[in-house]
């Protein structure tokens, strides 16, 4: 997921009717080792262009009501601080893919 914006914008929410709980995450190194934590809000520098994507920000579904295969697209609602909401389409990977993006593994 991409998105482009001319002035400095915060995510501070995400939300998807297909999900209990959606979190913004990101990804941090500690000890050593890949981590996701929860982040309070997705920061969007004016002029350049935040790449949402495993191995760094991304939106974290759970509780999921509805059954999805990695390449399905989810619509979710994220909501800016200084914009309001804006609709996002983005694709769905399993977890165990996020951890061997964050692992290097196969
Ligand atoms: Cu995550």
């Amino acid at each position: 997921m991409r998105k482009r914006t001319t002035v400095a914008m915060h995510t501070v929410a995400a939300s998807t009717p297909v999900a209990g709980v959606t979190e913004i995450h990101k990804t941090v190194e500690q000890a050593g080792t890949m981590r996701m934590v929860p982040v309070a809000s997705l920061p969007l520098p004016a002029g350049g262009e935040l790449r949402i994507a495993p191995g760094g920000y991304h939106i974290m579904l759970l509780e999921l009501r509805e059954d999805f295969a990695p390449g399905d697209s989810v619509d979710v609602t994220l909501r800016f601080r200084d914009a309001g909401d804006v609709a996002a389409r983005g694709q769905v990977l399993k977890y165990v893919d996020i951890e061997q993006a964050l692992t290097g593994a196969q």
